[in-house]
C-alpha cells in the first residue's frame, strides 16, 4: 500500500555570509564576525559566525546590541554579489546529484535523491559526499539532513549545525520528533506557536497526544496537517520546477507620507497588480516580501512564509499590511513595494490530505 520510501536530503550552509567573510579574509577566522548594518546605525544583524552566536549575537537582532553584547566583534556590510556567486556554485554541485533540487533561499535547498541510488544508505552517502566537494572547492561548511520527507530533513540539517550530517530512518522518525520543540515543526510561526503553547503542547511528543479533531477543532484545515507531522508524514514533493523566483510590483510615491492608512491603500493597489501577474501566470507564492524605501534612500524588506502559497489580492493585501505593523516608521516613506516568491505552479496540491491515516 505504501508507496517507495523517498529519499530527501536538505543542505543549509553555516552561518553563510559571515563563513564566506571568514573564508575570504582569514584574519576574521575564529573571531566574532556580524554582518549586516553597523552598529551606529539602525540597521539590524543578517548573519553573524559561530563565535558571535557564543555572546547571545543572531538574526536580525539590532546592530547596536549586538555590539553591546560583544564590543570585540568584528563588523562588516553584506557583499550580496559574492554570496549570490557561492549561492550558484553550491546549486551546481546540488544539480550534479539529481535535478529535483528544490532552493529555498541561496543558503539552503531539498533534494530528492531516490532515483539516484538503489542501497538504503546511498542518501547519506551522498550527503557526505557533496559536503566534501563543498568544504573542497568552496572553503565553506554545510549541514545535512537525510530522511524520507521534507520536514523530517529540514529539522535533521539544523539538528548538529554546524558541519553536521543527521540520518533519520522512518523507524527513527517518532523518537526522534518527540522532543524537537514544536516551534520547528513546519508551518508552526510564532503565532501558532504561542496556540500550542496554550494548549500545553511544547514538543513533537506533546502534538501526538492530540487526536485530528482536538487539533482541527483549533486549527481547522491546517490541524490535518499538523497531526499527520506529529506523525512523521509529510507528502510534499520536491519541487524544481520553478517558474521563476519571485513577481513583484513597487511604487514610488509622488509625495514622501508618513500615514500608515495611505500606506495600506498603496498596499492594496500593488496587491491587485501582483495578484493579476501571478494569476496570469498560474503561479502562487510561499513568501510575501513588503519593501519600504524611506526619504533618505535606506531600503529595508520584510519577508514572511506563508503555510500555503497565496496567489489572491486579499491574500497578498493582508500579508503585507500585517509585515507593514512591523515596520517602525522612523522617516518619510518614498516608495512602496510587495514581491511574492518562491513560486509553484498553483494546480499543484502543496499538501495533499492522506486519506489513509
Ligand atoms: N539572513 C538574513 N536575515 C535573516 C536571516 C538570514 O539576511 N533574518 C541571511 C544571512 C544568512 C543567510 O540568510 O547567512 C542564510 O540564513 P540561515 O537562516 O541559513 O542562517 P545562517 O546560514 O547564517 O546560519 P545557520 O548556520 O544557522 O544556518
Ligand atoms: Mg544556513
Amino acid at each position: 500500500m505504501e508507496r517507495e520510501v523517498r529519499k530527501i536530503i536538505h543542505m543549509d550552509m553555516d552561518a553563510f555570509y559571515a563563513s564566506v567573510e571568514q573564508r575570504d579574509f582569514p584574519e576574521y577566522r575564529g573571531k566574532p564576525v556580524v554582518v549586516g548594518g553597523l552598529p551606529n546605525t539602525r540597521g539590524v544583524v543578517a548573519t553573524c559566525s559561530y563565535e558571535a552566536r557564543a555572546y547571545g549575537i543572531h538574526s536580525a537582532m539590532p546592530s547596536r546590541t549586538a555590539a553591546r553584547l560583544c564590543p570585540q566583534a568584528i563588523f562588516v556590510r553584506p557583499r550580496m554579489d559574492v554570496y549570490r556567486e557561492v549561492s550558484r556554485e553550491i546549486m551546481r554541485i546540488f544539480q550534479s546529484y539529481t535535478d529535483l533540487v528544490e532552493p529555498l533561499s541561496l543558503d539552503e535547498a531539498y533534494l530528492d535523491v531516490t532515483a539516484s541510488g538503489t542501497s538504503r544508505v546511498s542518501g547519506t552517502l551522498i550527503a557526505r559526499e557533496m559536503k566534501e566537494r563543498i568544504g573542497a572547492t568552496l572553503g565553506l561548511t554545510v549541514s545535512a539532513g537525510v530522511s524520507y520527507n521534507k520536514f523530517i530533513a529540514k529539522i535533521a540539517s539544523d539538528y548538529q549545525k554546524p558541519d553536521g550530517l543527521t540520518v533519520i530512518t522512518p523507524e527513527l522518525a517518532l523518537s526522534f520528533l518527540s522532543d524537537i520543540p514544536i516551534g520547528k515543526f513546519f508551518g508552526v510561526g510564532k503565532v501558532t506557536e504561542e496556540r500550542f503553547r496554550q494548549l500545553g503542547v511544547a514538543t513533537g511528543a506533546d502534538l501526538r497526544a492530540l487526536t485530528r479533531e482536538q487539533l482541527t477543532g483549533v486549527f481547522s484545515q491546517r490541524g490535518h496537517q499538523f497531526y499527520e507531522l506529529a506523525r512523521g508524514v509529510d507528502p510534499r514533493p520536491v519541487q524544481a520546477d520553478r517558474v521563476r523566483q519571485s513577481i513583484g510590483k513597487e511604487t514610488t510615491l509622488a509625495v514622501d507620507i508618513d500615514d500608515r492608512a495611505q500606506m495600506i491603500a498603496i498596499l492594496q493597489t500593488l496587491s491587485e497588480t501582483v495578484s493579476e501577474s501571478l494569476e496570469k501566470r498560474g503561479v502562487a507564492g510561499k513568501i510575501v516580501v513588503l519593501k519600504v524605501k524611506f526619504r533618505d534612500f535606506d531600503t529595508i524588506t520584510r519577508r514572511m512564509t506563508v503555510p500555503s502559497a497565496v496567489h489572491s489580492a486579499s491574500e497578498i493585501l493582508a500579508c503585507a499590511v500585517s509585515l507593514l505593523e512591523e515596520v517602525t516608521l522612523r522617516d518619510k516613506v518614498r516608495l512602496l513595494g510587495i514581491s511574492v516568491q518562491r513560486l509553484l505552479r498553483a494546480d499543484v496540491p502543496h499538501w495533499v490530505q492522506l486519506q489513509l491515516f
